[in-house]
């Protein structure tokens, strides 16, 4: 198992009780866990049970509130190694030498589901990297899609609002197929561009694993010399990008509500650790008003086309958390905690998050000493004059907790930017207080566009499904009406088609908006990366050894699993505890022993089959389907088609 410094730092705070004497909090030997503490054996409870109040009491307080947004998510550690000596472009310690390590902790989640929703909705999944590093605590807390649903952070509440389930009945959980979302959707049409992305198969992630990231907004680099660039961050998965389709995701959130959490905890637990690349996009200064959009808007992405992405290093999540509570729950993440060489920009979607980070850690921790959870606390020392507050820990020493001082002889002490402390860019700023928004903000439909003409057929085809699906499940006409009309700006035939399947009047709009400009870059399948690595097959048997099998496809990496009828020894799932959606391809080694079997086989083989993904039969017998594409009767042949995820070529699929 792999340690880092941050892991070293947790080891104090653990706590081994396997085989330890229960007590009291206070530290005193129970000889007692059963009974209450009564006046005689039918008689009332006694209030001077000092250890039924402390655990009752300890019980009764043991939830905090949820994450407002992104409250369910996973967590694991792992640790950031940087490829090259970027010192050229920012003075972060963290990127300066080839080969440096900085421990990391990354919380992966959704945005608009309660911490006990399902992993697999159509959502936004948060992607936010804590990076110890020795100059302090770094945070890059962003998304699985590179745009945002608005411009301005005061219109964030109102969005939330929107998404979450309706105020009056608490329905629907995590889903954005509702009315009052779609009512916000067209009534603010900045958030165009990022519906596009919302509808797409990004929001339907196959693994937390195989997706990319984004940091979103526009930040700063700023290097030794004092030079500046504007900078967008981008994380790379080195499986590649891939997605569920829709219809097995819906399933899998009933079959495996856990399904992300668990696929990243189990694979971490079995070595298979979880890489992504850290990149950059840059824009110096100098540049900023070269591009056909505004570099601080943060409902336009950069098109890697025209900004290319520059690998920095690589992060590896290679532990999982000993404890969900204390690590996953109490992480405290915040845009705000930068190390020297990265500063913000004017983004103001960024300016508003500045704010809403800590005080929201207030409420949801308790109070103002949340950076002295353990996992929370830097690897570096820290000292200021901070004090006191609920749950302090720190035992600060001697008289002085003021600046300046002659008695500590003016310690703590600012630091000279020289020598490492942290000094904001000083940008020249000047304007009228107004609450207003640049005209360089106002186009809404040119990349929104841009996105849906880079897509393959297959993804336009998911993404029209997508709309239909939602706007379907949106009660009120008006509001339908209302969609189709905004997004035809984007493409008449798309509300078109739109407007037909959910029962409304075509778009009277019948021009996109003027561009033909694409980004191929946004496609997934763009330069995709295939690999079998770590994808699971179930492997359905008449319950007989089937190790040869089995190690022929681990050996190409892949997960197996043993699905027969009955639990026994070569066999590790039951067809009533499987379920097709659950996995990404199947092999039959046998035929079925008896006609109960024989359908239990079939069904399953169709479900793989309309979701696209590969069959392999080792016998014969296998359902007959139109399209034999992804359908193999060698195992080598089978391999090759798994690492290809889903085979598209079969018209009559029902996924
Ligand atoms: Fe967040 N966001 N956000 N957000 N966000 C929170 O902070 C907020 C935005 C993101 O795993 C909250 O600790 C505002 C964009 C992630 O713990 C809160 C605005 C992006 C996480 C908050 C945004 C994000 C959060 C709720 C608009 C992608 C989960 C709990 C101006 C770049 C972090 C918390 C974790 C969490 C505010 C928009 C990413 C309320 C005001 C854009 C990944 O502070």
């Amino acid at each position: 198992m792999l340690t880092n410094k941050k892991q070293q730092q947790l080891e104090s705070w653990k706590s081994d009780d396997s085989n330890a004497p229960l007590t009291t909090n206070e530290g005193l030997k129970m000889a007692e866990d059963e009974h209450s503490l009564k006046a005689g054996e039918r008689g009332p409870t006694l209030l001077e049970d000092f250890y039924f109040r402390e655990k009752m009491t300890h019980f009764d307080h043991e939830r905090i509130p949820e994450r407002v947004v992104h409250a369910r998510g996973t967590a694991a550690h792992g640790i950031f190694e940087c490829y090259e000596d970027a010192s050229d472009i920012t003075k972060a310690d963290f990127l300066s030498e080839k080969g440096k390590v900085t421990p990391v902790f990354t919380r992966i989640s959704t945005v608009a589901g309660s911490r006990g929703s399902a992993d697999t909705v159509r959502d936004v999944r948060g992607f936010a990297t804590k990076f110890y590093t020795d100059e302090g605590n770094y945070d890059l807390v962003g998304n699985n899609i590179p745009v945002f649903f608005m411009q301005d952070a005061i219109k964030f509440p109102d969005f939330v609002h929107a998404v979450k389930p309706e105020p009056h009945n608490e329905i629907p959980q995590a889903q954005s197929a509702h009315d009052t979302f779609w009512d916000y959707i067209a009534s603010n049409e900045e958030s165009a561009h990022m519906v596009m992305w919302h509808l797409s198969d990004r929001a339907i992630p196959r693994s937390l694993r195989m997706m990319e990231a984004f940091g979103v907004n526009t930040y700063r680099f700023i290097n030794a010399k004092g030079d500046a660039h504007f900078v967008k961050f981008h994380w790379k998965p080195t499986l590649g990008v891939h997605s569920l389709v829709w219809d097995e995701a819906q399933k899998i959130a009933g079959k495996d509500p856990d399904f992300h959490r668990r696929d990243l905890y189990e694979n971490i637990e079995r070595g298979n650790f979880v890489e992504y690349e850290l990149g950059v996009q840059l824009i110096p200064e100098a540049n900023e008003f070269d591009f056909d959009f505004d570099v601080l808007d943060p409902t336009k992405l950069w098109p890697e086309e025209q900004v290319p992405v520059r690998l920095l290093g690589k992060m590896t999540l290679n532990e999982n958390v000993d404890n969900f509570f204390a690590e996953t729950e109490q992480v405290a993440f915040h845009v705000g905690n930068v190390v020297p060489g990265i500063d913000f920009s004017n983004d103001p979607l960024l300016q508003g998050r500045l704010f809403s980070y800590t005080d929201t850690q207030l409420i949801r921790l308790g109070g103002p000493n949340f950076h002295e959870l353990p996992i929370n606390r830097p690897v570096c020392p820290f000292h200021n004059n901070m004090r006191d507050g609920y749950g302090r820990q720190t035992i600060n020493k001697g008289p002085v907790s003021y600046h300046q001082n002659g008695i500590q002889n003016n310690h703590p002490a600012p630091v000279p930017e020289e020598e490492g402390g942290y000094a904001h860019y000083e940008e020249k700023v000047e304007g009228r207080k107004v609450r207003a928004r640049s005209e360089s903000f106002a186009d809404h439909f040119t990349q929104a566009r841009m996105f849906w003409i880079s897509l393959t057929d297959i993804e336009r085809e998911h993404l029209t499904k997508a709309f239909s699906f939602e706007l379907g499940k949106v009660e009120r006409k008006d509001v339908r009406q209302r969609v189709v009309e905004m997004f035809s700006h984007v493409c008449p035939k798309l509300a078109t088609t739109v407007a037909r399947n959910v029962g409304v009047e075509p778009p009277t709009n019948d021009k996109p908006v003027e561009t033909d400009q694409t980004s191929p870059a946004v496609s997934q399948f763009h330069d995709p990366i295939f690999k079998p690595d770590t994808l699971k097959v179930a492997l359905l048997t008449d319950g007989s050894d089937v190790t040869d099998v089995v190690n022929m496809l681990e050996e190409a990496k892949l997960t197996v699993e043993t699905v027969s009828a009955t639990q026994g020894e070569h066999v590790d799932e039951t067809f009533d505890t499987a379920d097709p959606v659950l996995y990404d391809a199947v092999v039959v080694a046998h035929e079925p022993t008896d006609a109960r079997m024989n359908a239990q086989m079939n069904a399953f083989v169709t479900e793989m089959y309309n979701h696209y993904k590969p069959i392999n039969s080792l016998h014969p017998e296998l359902p007959s389907f139109a399209s034999d594409a992804g359908v193999t009767t060698t195992l080598q042949a089978f391999i090759e088609d798994v690492a290809k995820h889903r085979h598209w070529d079969r018209p009559d699929a029902l996924g």
